[in-house]
């Protein structure tokens, strides 16, 4: 007999046993095999939305990273954006210091964040989605990570290259640029104060 022929009788042969079968399952026992199959899909349907979101925190990273996006803006194109008459081109500024050396002296309309609560809900939530954020913090190595971060959280953010010891030359608020002469500014500051923007989400 053919190999075709062997296949269908054995399909029949497996159809009627799975009828038979299903002719001896009580209704007790067909409903908890319909509970169970429902617990089933409710389980993956879970599963399912973990693996999604942790797909998507696999995905931003590697989305900021190859995005050809450039990481830095200079002390330079940021007094030019700053100073051209034009506020509507004026990116939300972030100042990752501490509170004391934003004190002492910050660029002009920058909020601050210490770098180390940068991350806390109340104050991503501060943050805006809709502008760039320029960060800023002493030579440009910690805001750096916190533009990527901001980045892969979904927010437009761009480190300032050299940080403060490149807008200022004043080192009590910027000691210790290497190369000054080349690199730093005399760009204006602002003294004093801390700028926290009204928070939605505080504890
Ligand atoms: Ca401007």
């Amino acid at each position: 007999m053919k190999l075709f022929n062997w296949l269908q009788i054995c399909l029949i042969v497996l159809c009627l046993t799975m009828i038979l079968l299903a002719g001896c399952v009580s209704k007790s026992e067909y409903e908890a095999l319909q509970a169970e199959n429902a617990a089933l899909l409710d389980e993956n349907e879970f599963l399912k939305a973990d693996y999604d979101e942790l797909k998507a925190s696999y995905e931003a990273p590697d989305t900021y990273l190859s995005s050809g996006k450039a990481p830095n803006i200079s002390a330079e194109e940021l007094y030019e954006i700053l100073y051209d008459d034009n506020p509507d081109n004026n990116p939300f500024i972030l100042s990752v210091r501490s509170h004391e050396y934003y004190e002492k002296g910050h660029i002009p309309g920058a909020i601050n964040t210490p770098w180390q609560q940068v991350a806390k809900e109340w104050n991503l939530a501060m943050l805006p989605k809709d502008r760039q954020i320029v960060v800023y913090c002493w030579t440009g190595h910690i805001a750096s990570q916190i533009t990527a971060l901001l980045n892969i959280l979904g927010y437009d953010a761009i480190n300032l290259k050299f940080g403060m010891t490149s807008w200022t030359i004043n080192k009590d608020i910027a000691p210790g640029r290497y190369e000054e002469a080349n690199d730093s500014h005399n760009y204006p500051l602002v003294i004093g104060g801390i700028e926290v923007p009204e928070c939605p989400v505080c504890p």
